[in-house]
């Protein structure tokens, strides 16, 4: 699990800026919620648009290219999360659209919510 978290962190970090540009491109159509930032209190289930690129059943983790996820403080960029269930694995498909709420569960980033969009 250590050696996973790190590389995850390795990606994520590598992947910052190309993840942020592609999520900007991708993103221009698309209605921005303007009063996100200062929502406080109602935004702790907020959900973030995000494309599902991978999904690796063994490991249980859904790799997404997602916007901001303002709640952990992640940028926009492509990464890898912790499926939040079984089923979530199950039904997220890559190449998928959908809308997620991630959440740092005991120090593991999960995917909490995954919505098809
Ligand atoms: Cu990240």
């Amino acid at each position: 699990m250590k050696k996973l978290l790190t590389l995850t962190a390795v990606l994520c970090t590598g992947l910052t800026l190309a993840g942020a540009a592609m999520a900007a491109d991708n993103m221009a159509g698309m209605k921005m919620s303007g009063g996100a930032m200062d929502a406080g209190a109602s935004n702790s289930t907020a959900l973030t648009d995000a494309v599902v690129k991978k999904v690796d059943p063994s490991t249980g983790m859904v790799t997404l290219q997602h916007g901001e996820l303002k709640n952990i403080g992640m940028a926009a960029m492509t990464m890898a999360y912790k499926a939040g269930d079984e089923t979530m694995v199950k039904q997220a498909k890559a190449g998928e659209k959908v809308k997620v709420r991630v959440e740092d569960v005991n120090g593991t980033l999960t995917i909490v919510k995954l919505m098809k969009q």
